[in-house]
């Protein structure tokens, strides 16, 4: 019944907006952050690790320690590292059912903005031409001397040099905490934001913010949110249509619907 109901709400919605999170990328393999224990890091990452032949190493790390400018500048290696690490687990997936469920919900609603914290690639894998992603790309580079930018799938390390300028200055072109996110996707979202009638949210923890405050402000202009996720795990906002399973298996029902 709520499956039929958030297909209704989507069909009818004239500024629709989709944001996804890790969970969505989960059932392809790729670890989340905080897991569904609210744990760190570490948590998925073990496992996926130890399945790998790769040993403890991030034990002693939360993602907030990766994932910072002060990180990087005080240990590059270690950052570079991480992200060489993740970027090898990446391309090794393929996107799941909801990515493609996604494709298919945004052929069908033309208007549905989609937006992603997920720095995988995987909903443009999946078909979806238009995504906005807001915390950037495991596979891109920016120089931090003359700001280009390049996609560089192989290992990437403290010396490799920038293309364009030679300089060894590259970092990953992730938003890490306490940086900016890009303004054109901010500002397309929070143009979405101002007339939003429907939010569907899939797989966030809700923990990190600008994305963390979305469906609050389409709450608070009387909007309807949709959520779908493997647990009810305390947010920052209330839902109207809590949708509780796997992102693989509920959101190609809701395509079916849509
Ligand atoms: C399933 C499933 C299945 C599992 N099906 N579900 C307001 C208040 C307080 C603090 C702040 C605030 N505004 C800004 C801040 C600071 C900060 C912040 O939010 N801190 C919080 C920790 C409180 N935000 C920032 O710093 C941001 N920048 C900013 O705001 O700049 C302002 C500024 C202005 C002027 C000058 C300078 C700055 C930047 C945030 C960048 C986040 N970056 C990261 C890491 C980099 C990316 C990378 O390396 O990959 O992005 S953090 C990490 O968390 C990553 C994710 O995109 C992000 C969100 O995580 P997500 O997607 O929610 O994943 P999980 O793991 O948390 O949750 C997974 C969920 O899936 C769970 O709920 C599961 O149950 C579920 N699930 N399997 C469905 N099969």
């Amino acid at each position: 019944m709520s499956m039929e109901k958030a297909a209704a709400v989507l069909r009818r919605a004239q500024y629709p907006l989709f944001l996804s999170g890790a969970g969505i990328s989960a059932e392809s393999g790729v670890p989340t952050f905080r897991g569904t224990r609210g744990a760190k890091v570490g948590g998925a990452m073990e496992g996926l690790a130890a399945d790998r032949g790769i040993d403890g190493l991030w034990n002693n790390y939360r993602a907030e320690d990766l994932a910072t400018p002060e990180a990087f500048a005080r240990d590059p290696h270690l950052v570079w590292g991480w992200y060489n690490w993740r970027k090898r687990l990446i391309a090794s997936t393929q996107p799941n059912a909801a990515h493609f469920a996604i494709h298919r919900i945004a052929q069908k609603l033309p208007n549905l903005l989609c937006a992603t914290q997920n720095v995988d690639g995987l909903h443009t894998l999946a078909g979806l031409e238009s995504i906005l992603e807001m915390h950037g790309n495991i596979y891109r580079t920016r120089c931090t001397q003359c700001q280009s930018l390049a996609i560089i799938r192989d290992d990437v390390t403290p010396t490799t040099q920038c293309g364009n300028c030679q300089s060894a200055n590259l970092r990953p072109d992730i938003v890490w905490f306490g940086e900016q996110l890009p303004r054109a996707v901010l500002d397309s979202i929070y143009a979405r934001l101002a007339v939003c009638d429907a939010i569907l949210v899939v797989g966030t923890s809700g923990s990190v913010y600008p994305a963390a405050g979305f469906a609050i402000e389409v709450r608070r202009r009387e909007g309807v949110v949709i959520e779908i996720n493997v647990e009810d795990g305390h947010k920052p906002y209330a839902h109207d249509i809590y949708l509780r399973g796997k992102a693989g298996e509920i959101l190609p029902q809701i395509a079916d619907l849509v």
